[in-house]
């Protein structure tokens, strides 16, 4: 039975999505995945992320020398794909009323090794909006801490099926993953964990006087 947990505000709707749903999310995204290649973008210290990155929409999130920013291509210059209806409906079925439509959906993949370290999601143009997150395949290990770094932690495990919302004061939380459960789902042939992040990250860069 699906059932809305919270955790420091963060609101988890378990179970939302049936496994055919999942389904059919996986194969939207093997088509997304299949025009832009996931790759692995740089820290701000220039090491390689563990977790492997492509984003859909009109813009997605690139990090390299210049830094994390929304870019309105892919590495290889190419647009970044539509964002899939089958997403676009689940960020309509959760986000709090008046969201806007999201213009970006990032696509993260871990393998059985991938982890992502405590951050704050702070790249986006406006921060009042929410970030909508799904979980697709491997379980995961998920780590909320507070609007500052540093201080208790509390963590759940994240599984397939599973949507966050994140609105309101958890949109700032400092957040992670520790780790999969490697062999957890069968969803994905190859194993690993996708999380798609829809967001409203707004304009980039500035203006141009014409
Ligand atoms: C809590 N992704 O891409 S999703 C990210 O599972 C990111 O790939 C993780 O953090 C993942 O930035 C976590 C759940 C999530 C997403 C955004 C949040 C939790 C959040 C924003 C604020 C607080
Ligand atoms: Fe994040």
């Amino acid at each position: 039975m699906p059932q809305v947990l919270r955790l420091r505000g963060v609101a988890i709707h378990t179970g939302l999505l049936l496994p055919d749903a999942q389904a059919a999310l996986v194969t939207e995204i093997r088509a997304v995945v299949r025009a832009a290649p996931l790759f692995r973008p740089q820290t701000a210290r220039g090491q390689p992320m563990s977790v492997r990155m492509t984003s859909a929409g009109a813009v997605g999130w690139v990090s390299d020398r210049r830094g994390y920013r929304y870019d309105p291509h892919h590495p290889s210059g190419i647009d970044w794909p539509p964002i899939p209806l089958a997403v676009l409906s689940v960020w309509r079925q959760v986000a709090p009323a008046p969201a806007p439509d999201p213009d970006t959906c990032l696509i993260n993949y871990y393998d059985a090794e991938a982890r992502m370290g405590l951050h704050q999601d702070r790249d986006e143009a406006e921060l009042s909006h929410p970030v909508v997150s799904i979980s697709l395949g491997d379980d995961a290990l998920f780590r909320v801490g507070n609007l500052t770094r540093g201080g208790a932690t509390e963590a759940i495990w994240l599984r397939s099926g599973d949507v966050a919302v994140l609105a309101g004061e958890a949109r700032l939380l400092y957040h992670g993953i520790d780790r999969l459960r490697p062999g957890s789902s069968s969803l994905l042939p190859q194993g690993g964990r996708l999380n798609l992040t829809l967001r409203v990250a707004g304009p980039t860069g500035v203006a141009l006087p014409t």
